[in-house]
């Protein structure tokens, strides 16, 4: 029934088809306050004569409780379009619809061209005061804290695709220092495709989809990325990263991210040192298995969304190290033989540690994804005192690139003063005018020099906290359109990439090419990819060959002498387990006093448990219930880090609310959904534990009780005491199959 409004209670407004008095609803107040974020503060808003009026923004956007146009007027009704009688024509007259239909079509804007695909949180930065030596930026100073913004991407795929899919992640970051905004955007693989920014439109193009079908969406498994990655070999490092795990990450907690090019950090003496900066994860560098990350594509195309915000949400917030890597600034810009300009290098941790600066907190969420996440614009450019850029080709493209694109996407020059985009420094610029500008300017000379504004704004000095720019001598030469010679090694480090890989990690890079050059229809692609893999090392080479029936070529040159990285590799370490997913499967008639202890000991170990069970609502409702959050119908596997199999009651016990409910006693009684489940975590590596009588389930599944990772016990907590150690190592490696 249609609601009256208050000021109309009968409901007798002209047009309206009810006349029936009905009783007055008490308008709905919007929902709020939210926990206020320093970074979303809008502009000060001024009145038309200079003054603040100390409105803040999202009061001028939701203030008081009654449905308005956008010029403030109240509405009663905004179902129904003004006609001329409810049958006759629309009226033009009618402003609330052209204005709300006027307003829908412009809501999208373009996506953006790369990293479409994105999610973000609010955090703060806090420095340990370690780099004070290097660098005069004061958000480095010791104990500074800086509230950051983080967003997270895919790069190839649109804003609606899978998050799972392989590609690279971006990593950028929004610090709002007190001298302006710093950021560093960076990505999860530490090399790019290319060293010239000249090169980007062509990988770009090369990566996304067809221009003629629009297919594939989001990967790289298609003819023209490899066709242009075989011929452009300076992309074998990026690509071989990509085709690693580290291009399906197992959540944007478990990444590490990379700043990829050499900065120049200047101290307050103005000495300069070369770094690298690296992102590192407290929680580790976790991947998906390849199967887990095609079963998530369709399943859950958010799950990294999901599980970036449901770990903030919970408490549980992910952190980073800041570290940097450190160069002396030579004029080669050179260390230990790699050329520092090459962004397809890396230099190895073990001979520049990685040293800390600093602790990254991811806090909270978004409030509203269009106004955060959709327009933070982030800017290699954007750079505070203390921190300045090399000749780096590829990062000079970048320069000028992120401005030019904000103007398309953001539809001008005035990104600046979206209030995620606001600087927490004061600005006074005499940028003036353009689309969407929403500051109300003073004065009458944005104009230097001037004397009708007193001269204002002044120009300030190093010892004002100018950013000047580190007086670096530029070679002299002739202009030409080369790259140095040293760039043209495009083949050691990768090598060394493969090296430091270990076996599990190397079956699954051997997987992936296959996979992807599988799907290339071009035999001279997938030949020619092979004579690439050839010069990266003879097994990685034959093993694609066999999978794709090819022969393997000879590699055309000596393979590089090159020693291998640990640090490159994922596997070997242990790591904490917060926030892990364990998945309890339950049935009515199973263990439930087993089920209560488990959930308990899982929480206090600082995971999530999740009960699985054939229905919704609880176990044991007569009892103290157990709710069940995933049915049989909803679980899948891919969304439990371990699971363990609840047992049976002990004979005798009838302290739950068994009744005639009776756990599965022959494998042939086992829901054939729990067998997908088990079956795919064991394919996928992952813990399983189980109590009295799980053995049955695992006998239907076809995984032997005595396979590594699969761990019995008395009790729940006593199972979940062998799946912790599990859970450290991340996945159980033995269970994957290794040739090489
Ligand atoms: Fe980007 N890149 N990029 N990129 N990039 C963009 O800027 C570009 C490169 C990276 O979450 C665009 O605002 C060029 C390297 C991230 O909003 C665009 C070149 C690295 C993000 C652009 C590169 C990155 C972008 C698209 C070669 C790692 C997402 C939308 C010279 C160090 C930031 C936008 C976000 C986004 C250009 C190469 C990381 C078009 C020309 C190398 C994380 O400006």
């Amino acid at each position: 029934m249609d609601k009256a409004h208050p000021e109309h209670p009968t409901g007798d407004v002209p047009g309206r088809p009810s006349p029936e008095p009905v009783p007055v609803d008490e308008p709905t107040e919007p929902r709020g306050p939210l926990p206020p974020k320093p970074d979303q503060r809008g502009p000060d808003t001024v009145s038309p004569t200079g003054q603040a009026t100390g409105v803040d923004q999202a009061k001028m956007a939701q203030a008081g409780s009654y449905l308005t146009t956008a010029q403030g007027n109240r509405l009663y009704d905004t179902d129904h379009s003004l006609k001329a009688g409810p049958r006759g024509p629309v009226l033009l007259q009618d402003h609330h619809l052209r204005e709300k239909i006027t307003h829908f079509d412009h809501e999208r804007i373009p996506e953006r061209v790369v990293h479409a695909r994105g999610a973000a949180a609010h955090g703060v930065f806090e420095s340990y005061g370690t780099a004070t030596k290097i660098t005069k930026a004061a958000f480095l100073a010791e104990g500074v804290s800086t509230p950051v913004f983080v967003r997270f991407s895919t790069v190839l795929g649109s804003r609606g695709s899978a998050d799972t899919v392989r590609d690279t992640r971006g990593f950028a970051t929004k610090f709002y220092t007190a001298e302006g905004t710093f950021d560093l955007v960076g990505n999860n693989i530490p090399v790019f495709f290319i060293q010239d920014a000249i090169k980007f439109p062509d990988i770009i193009h090369a990566g996304k989809p067809h221009p003629d079908r629009e297919i594939p969406q989001a990967q790289s498994a298609h003819d023209t990325f490899w066709d242009f990655v075989t011929l452009h070999t300076e992309a074998t490092h990026h690509t071989l990263w990509n085709m690693s795990d580290r291009g399906i990450p197992r959540s944007y907690r478990m990444m590490e991210g990379f700043g990829v090019h050499t900065f120049r950090l200047v101290n307050a003496e103005g000495a300069t040192t070369l770094v690298k900066f690296h992102w590192k994860p407290k929680l580790g560098v976790h991947s998906m298995v390849w199967e887990e990350a095609q079963i998530v594509g369709g399943v859950d195309p958010d799950f990294h969304r999901r599980d970036l915000a449901d770990a903030i949400e919970a408490g549980a917030h992910p952190q980073w190290e800041l570290g940097v890597q450190t160069f002396p600034d030579t004029p080669e810009q050179t260390f230990e033989g790699i050329d520092l300009l090459d962004p397809t290098n890396i230099v190895p941790e073990e001979i520049a540690p990685v040293q800390p600066i600093g602790l990254l907190t991811l806090n909270a969420n978004p409030s509203n994804f269009f106004a955060e996440t959709e327009q933070v614009a982030f800017h290699p450019g954007h750079l505070v005192p203390g921190i300045d850029v090399t000749d780096d080709p590829l990062l000079a493209g970048r320069l000028f690139s992120y401005i030019d694109t904000q103007i398309t996407r953001l539809g001008g020059p005035n990104f600046a003063q979206i209030p995620v985009n606001r600087t927490h420094a004061p600005v006074n610029d005499m940028l003036r005018d353009g689309m969407h500008q929403t500051a109300v300017h003073r004065g009458v000379a944005p104009y230097r020099p001037n004397s009708l504004d007193g001269g204002c704004p002044f120009q300030a000095g190093a010892d004002t906290g100018a950013y000047i720019e580190v007086p670096v001598r530029v070679p002299e030469a002739e202009k030409v359109r080369q790259a140095p010679d040293s760039f043209a090694d495009h083949f050691s480090q990768p090598r060394r990439f493969w090296l430091s890989l270990s076996p599990v990690e190397r079956e699954h890079t051997i997987a992936a090419y296959t996979f992807e050059l599988s799907k290339c229809y071009e035999e001279a692609i997938r030949e020619r990819a092979l004579k690439v893999l050839a010069r990266i090392d003879p097994v990685l080479c034959e093993q694609v060959a066999a999978g794709l029936g090819l022969p393997a070529p000879e590699p055309s040159e000596p393979l590089a002498e090159v020693e291998p990285s640990p640090a490159l590799s994922q596997v070997g370490q242990e790591w904490p387990v917060d926030g892990r997913v364990v998945g309890i499967v339950a049935h009515p008639g199973a263990d439930l006093d087993g089920v209560r202890a488990l959930r308990s000991a899982v929480l206090e170990a600082g995971m999530v448990p999740m009960v699985v069970a054939p229905t919704g609502g609880r176990l044991d409702p007569d009892g103290d219930p157990v709710t069940v959050q995933r049915t049989f119908a909803a679980a899948r596997s891919t969304e439990f880090d371990a699971i363990v199999l609840a047992g049976a009651p002990s004979p005798g016990d009838d302290a739950h609310g068994a009744r005639d409910a009776k756990a599965p006693a022959t494998a042939g009684e086992v829901d054939p959904r729990v067998l997908l489940l088990v079956s795919e975590a064991f394919r996928h590596g992952k813990a399983i534990g189980g109590w009295d009588g799980a053995e049955t389930v695992l006998r239907a599944a076809g995984v032997p009780a005595d396979a590594p990772g699969v761990v019995g016990g008395d009790s729940g907590p006593a199972v979940l005491e062998r799946i912790v150690p599990l859970l450290r190592r991340h996945r159980v490696w033995e269970r994957f199959r290794t040739t090489v």
